[in-house]
């Protein structure tokens, strides 16, 4: 018994292989249907493929990240009562089908951002930070969004300008490419026309209206996912407060508190996510762990070092800021409880990892998706639990 070592393969044409993530010693897979179209329902018999291409390598499908939220399901309008139809046939066949954790976000229209995915680390390592001058760049300077001056003040505004001054033509395209990446697992990045419209779209919606609408699909899809024996796992923002002028609600324990309130139900759980909290300076995970210990239904553990200012950089799993013995600790102490009580174990995987030399050679990396950055993160992350668990008899 213990917690669940799984890894997230972005499926068949992931350039990691099935075997390589069973050699790496994890046992659970997470994934996702990449090729369905956002909003679409799930059909049992694609589960099933998926699950047993898993399956014949020796693996387990644990955990379905993401199911992605329609837009208009974020902004209640156009066709969301058929998206949300169609997100309950995709709990229920995922149920169905042994798929008994889902991860989804709730952030409007980009996932994760980063202003650069190449840093070279202090060992040599590739790995991403944000930094907020230079995405304020972006937002000012590059895509223009209407009203951006608001969001910041005068002073900063003139510092930006001059940051954005003296980047190079190859700079601001990185840039450009870095924030437009998309999903991860998604080869669909946005283009600069795109994004403007998608952001046009939440004009006027702030917190508390975006906050509403989450409620409303939690209401439908909460009981929908008890039934079938489907864990609902929401994943934090990350970065977690607003950009770009879109609301986020997912940042921290006061989000949670009010996101939980919704429903009592097993089936309204959490990913803790170590670093999409951990980069809010005033985020002690530690305590997240512990206040939300009964609600964790899977576990992305990352370490981030941060600044006060919002800028943040993935460093390696035992390092940064993110106390990882004592979030470790914690998760091991609610292991216990739900052993005790014959609950279900659970699922953590090594998020994100560095671009480590012999990755080099493979081709087509997700950035934070290599096999050995990863593969160090989940032994050192497998040695942290083991011997916290030996040293306080857990
Ligand atoms: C990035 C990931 C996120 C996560 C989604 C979950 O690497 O942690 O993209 O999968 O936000 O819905």
């Amino acid at each position: 018994m213990g917690l669940v070592q799984t890894w997230r393969w972005f499926g068949p044409n992931d350039p990691v292989a099935l075997q390589e993530i069973r050699q790496a010693g994890a046992t659970g897979v997470v994934t996702a249907l990449h090729q369905i179209p956002v909003g679409e329902a799930w059909s049992v018999e694609e589960i099933r493929t998926r699950k047993a291409a898993i399956e014949a390598d020796g693996l387990t499908w644990l955990v379905a990240e993401s199911v992605p939220v329609h837009e208009e399901i974020k902004k209640r309008t156009g066709d969301y009562r058929r998206w949300i139809e169609n997100y309950k046939r995709t709990v229920q066949n995922l149920g169905r089908s042994g798929v008994t954790v889902v991860c989804y976000n709730f952030m409007p229209v980009l996932d994760w951002v980063r202003t650069d995915l190449r840093v070279v680390f202090r060992d040599g390592s590739i790995t991403t930070k944000f930094e907020a001058d230079i995405f304020a760049a972006f937002d000012l300077f590059i895509l223009n969004r209407p009203g951006a001056e608001k969001d910041y003040s005068e002073a900063d505004g003139d510092r930006i300008r001059r940051l954005y001054e003296g980047m190079s033509e190859a700079d601001k395209d990185r840039l450009t490419q870095t924030v437009l990446l998309g999903l991860p697992g998604s080869l669909e990045a946005y283009s600069l026309e795109r994004l403007r419209t998608a952001i046009g779209e939440y004009e006027g919606m702030r917190a508390p209206a975006l906050r509403e609408n989450l409620q409303e699909f939690l209401k439908d899809i909460i009981p929908v996912a008890e039934e079938s024996g489907v864990r609902m796992a929401i994943h934090p923002d990350d970065p977690p407060w607003q950009i770009l002028g879109l609301p986020r609600i997912v940042t921290d324990s006061d989000d949670l508190d009010e996101i939980l309130s919704v429903s009592n139900s097993p089936a309204h759980g959490i990913t803790l996510c170590t670093g999409s909290y951990g980069a809010k300076h005033s985020n002690d995970l530690v305590d997240m762990a512990t206040r939300f210990a009964h609600r964790i239904a899977f576990v992305h553990l990352r370490n981030v070092s941060r600044t006060e200012r919002g800028d943040f950089l993935e460093e390696n799993h035992l390092e940064g800021d993110v106390d990882m013995p004592g979030v470790m600790r914690a998760i091991l102490v609610e292991q216990k409880r739900r052993e005790s009580e014959g609950g279900r174990d659970i699922p953590f995987r090594p998020d994100h990892g560095h671009l480590m030399q012999p990755d080099a050679q493979k081709h087509g990396i997700y950035p934070g998706y290599s096999l050995f950055g990863r593969m160090r993160g989940l032994a050192e992350l497998r040695g942290l639990e083991l011997g916290i668990r030996r040293s306080m008899n857990l």
